[in-house]
Parts: C-alpha cells; sequence; structure tokens
C-alpha cells in the first residue's frame, strides 16, 4: 500500500510520475523546485495544462471499478480552471454535455472546474449527474421517476423548481459556489440532452411502457484529485454499458422496479421465484435497452464487449509494465456475469491511496 503522504509528498511523487511517462518534459528537478516554492508562497500549486490532462487521464486509468478504461488516453479535458461562478459553470456544464454527445457518437469528456485552495473551498455541482430524473414519493410510499434522484428532487423545489411530477423529469442542475451561498438551479436546454425512447425489437407493446434513458452517463459528484490539488466540480462521462440501465437502474427494486411490469406483458408465470420470470424479464428488458440505443444511434457498449475490451487493457497496461487494480464485485457485470471473461479471473489488489484518483466528495 502506498505511504500515505503529505500535500508536499503528493505534489512531488506527481510531478516525477509526470515526467516519468512523458520523458521528453524533461529533468523533474526543475519543476519540482517550483512547485515548492509555489506551495512555499501561496499554500497551493497551479497545474500546467498538461498536467492537468495527464491527471485526468491517469485518476480514469486508475478507477478500480471501472470496467470502460481501455480507452484511458482518449479522454477529452475541458481545462475550465478560471470558471468559478455558478452561472459560468452552468454555461460549462451544457458546453460538457454537448461536446460528450456529438449528435450520439459519444465521446469520454471531463471538465475541471477551479480547485479547492487553503482557506477557499471551490464551488460544487450538488447533483449526482448532469442528467438524471427525478423522483417523487407521494404519501402513501408510492414512487414517481426516479428514487436515486430524490434527495436532488427535494433541493431543487425548495428553491423554487417547478417539477413536472412525471415519470422522467430531467432534473435542474444544482450549483452552489461557497458553502454558505445558496445553491442555484438551472433548467438544462432541450438542446442538451439526448434521450432514447426504448422499444424492443421483437414485442411491440414493449414501447407502450413508456420508458426511456437519457445517453450521456456524467458522473459530477466525485472530486478529481491530482498531486495534493483536490478539484471537487470535475462532471466526467464516458458511453453506458447496456446493463447500467436495463439491469439496475429500470430494474431495481428500489429504481423504476420494472420486472413485474415487463414479466406480466410478456405472459410469465410470476407464483413461484423458481420459473425464473424475473431473469427471464430482466433479459429482454436489456434487449430492449441494447437495440434502442443502437437503433436511435446512440453509443453504448453490450457487457460481452465490454468485459473483452477491459482485459484487453489490462494486457496492455502488462505490457507497459503497470498493474490494473480492479475492484471484481464492480467489474464483473449484474447480468449473466458467469457468461463473461471477467468473472473468471482474479485482479490486482485496489490500494486506495492510488493517486491520481477520483475519490468521493464528503459534504461541506
Ligand atoms: C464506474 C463503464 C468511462 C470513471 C463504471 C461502471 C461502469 C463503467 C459499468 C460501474 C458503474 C456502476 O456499477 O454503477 C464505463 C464505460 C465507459 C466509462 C463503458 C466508456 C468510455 C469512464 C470515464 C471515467 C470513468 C471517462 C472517468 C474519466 C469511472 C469511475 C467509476 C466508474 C470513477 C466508479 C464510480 C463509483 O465509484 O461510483 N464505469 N466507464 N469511467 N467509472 Fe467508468
Ligand atoms: N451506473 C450509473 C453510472 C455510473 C458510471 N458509468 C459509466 N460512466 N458508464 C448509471 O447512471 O447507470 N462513464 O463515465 O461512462
Amino acid at each position: 500500500r502506498t505511504p500515505v503522504r503529505s500535500p508536499i509528498g503528493e505534489a512531488v511523487a506527481f510531478v516525477r510520475q509526470f515526467h516519468q511517462e512523458h520523458p521528453a518534459a524533461g529533468d523533474p528537478a526543475v519543476r519540482i523546485r517550483e512547485v515548492l516554492a509555489e506551495i512555499e508562497r501561496t499554500g497551493t500549486y497551479r497545474h500546467t495544462p498538461a498536467e492537468l490532462a495527464f491527471g485526468a487521464k491517469v485518476a480514469w486509468r486508475n478507477s478500480a471499478r471501472c470496467i470502460g478504461r481501455l480507452y484511458w488516453r482518449s479522454l477529452v479535458v475541458r481545462d475550465r480552471r478560471e470558471v468559478t461562478t455558478a452561472d459560468g459553470m452552468a454555461a460549462e456544464c451544457f458546453g460538457h454535455l454537448r461536446a460528450a454527445t456529438n449528435g450520439g457518437r459519444i465521446r469520454p469528456v471531463i471538465t475541471v472546474f477551479a480547485p479547492d485552495a487553503p482557506g477557499l473551498p471551490a464551488p460544487r455541482i450538488r447533483n449526482a449527474q448532469l442528467v438524471r430524473y427525478a423522483g417523487y414519493r407521494d404519501p402513501d410510499g408510492h414512487w414517481t421517476g426516479d428514487p436515486a434522484g430524490a434527495e436532488l428532487t427535494t433541493l431543487a423545489r425548495d428553491l423554487g423548481w417547478k417539477s413536472g411530477g412525471e415519470r422522467f423529469d430531467v432534473l435542474p442542475l444544482v450549483i452552489q459556489e461557497r458553502p454558505t451561498a445558496d445553491p442555484r438551479w438551472y433548467e438544462l436546454p432541450d438542446d442538451v440532452v439526448l434521450e432514447v425512447p426504448l422499444r424492443h425489437p421483437e414485442h411491440g407493446w414493449f414501447a407502450e411502457l413508456g420508458l426511456r434513458w437519457y445517453a450521456v452517463p456524467a458522473i459530477s459528484d466525485m472530486v478529481l484529485e491530482i498531486g495534493g490539488v483536490r478539484y471537487p466540480a470535475a462532471p466526467f462521462n464516458g458511453w453506458y454499458m447496456g446493463t447500467e440501465i436495463g439491469a439496475r437502474n429500470l430494474a431495481d427494486a428500489d429504481r423504476y422496479d420494472m420486472l413485474g411490469t415487463v414479466a406480466a406483458r410478456l405472459g410469465l408465470d410470476t407464483s413461484s421465484d423458481r420459473t425464473l420470470w424475473r431473469d427471464r424479464a430482466l433479459v429482454e428488458l436489456n434487449v430492449a435497452v441494447l437495440h434502442s440505443f443502437h437503433a436511435y444511434g446512440v453509443t453504448m457498449a453490450d457487457h460481452h464487449t465490454e468485459s473483452e475490451r477491459f482485459l484487453r487493457h489490462i494486457a496492455q497496461e502488462q505490457r507497459q509494465g503497470r498493474p490494473t487494480p480492479a475492484d471484481w464485485s464492480w467489474i464483473v457485470p449484474p447480468v449473466s456475469g458467469g457468461l463473461t471473461p471477467v468473472y473468471h479471473r482474479y485482479y490486482d489488489p485496489v490500494d486506495p491511496d492510488l493517486r491520481p484518483a477520483f475519490t468521493s466528495r464528503e459534504p461541506w
């Protein structure tokens, strides 16, 4: 396990790693002296654009829960460290979604806003993802929408957002400039949110269920940590793997909970668990998700392909002399685990102190 380092230790280790992986950048000693002097003077230091881009890519490469790491080098890094107002950040988040969506050919993108500085916590995006659906619980405990969006729904409504009360209401962005400031909300313009209506290639009735999902999973509640500097507002996205939607978001009992409905329309015998009606409904739901995204021209990976790519990633990293720490319980897909090659092996151990990294954000 990497020894826990001081901010200065983190900075020095990061600059060394940057130079090790960029031999053309020359001797790290010069840059290390510069960084140490800047920390001495200001309590922190500013990454060069090249350091920032490298740090973001390596944070992805180090994400032990992510099966999608083969393309870590191609991450598009939008350096927006100078943007610190809520209005400016909202506009840049819209720009992020446009760049990432790319008409359906999803591109992996990260937008990096200002870092925390000594005595000056950086602004934060309160949403868990840039696009997510609202969730409403009525007094008898019945849910409309996504229960996972309930907390932000309450916050946005308290701030004055007028919700639609429907099943797939896109939540507004909620941005807070300082711990003591009121968060501000921003409705996402229609043209930045691409959504896919779901249908099934064989069952015409499926479309009548009225299900849909958004194209771009853009996580906005993790901290990007590079060389001892923390970037608490650094939303990033890749594309979806179908199971995230078909086997979790629409299937989990505490999310959209659709398996009973799908099984009934399929005419399955739901009188006993032993008929595997849930399993059969789950497969058809996943077929519909993959079919619809493909037919709509939106990038999405299936779990077989993404598993195969991940093993190629491990082999490629091994040739570079690097381990690929991975968390089996997150890497193995939530359906048909044993059908994918990622199930049948062990991985390099996860080191929680490995940096650069995406870490979870503590509340202010
Ligand atoms: C987690 C796939 C791109 C960073 C995951 C998970 C999947 C996945 C399936 C598990 C999610 C879950 O079970 O809820 C992919 C695919 C990508 C991609 C198919 C396509 C390119 C990215 C990018 C980044 C990233 C661009 C960052 C730059 C992460 C992180 C987690 C994660 C940090 C863990 C999230 C957590 O702890 O909640 N990814 N990913 N991924 N991914 Fe990726
Ligand atoms: N399961 C979540 C998203 C988690 C991250 N997945 C990705 N990330 N594909 C969901 O919304 O279903 N990514 O950056 O592409």
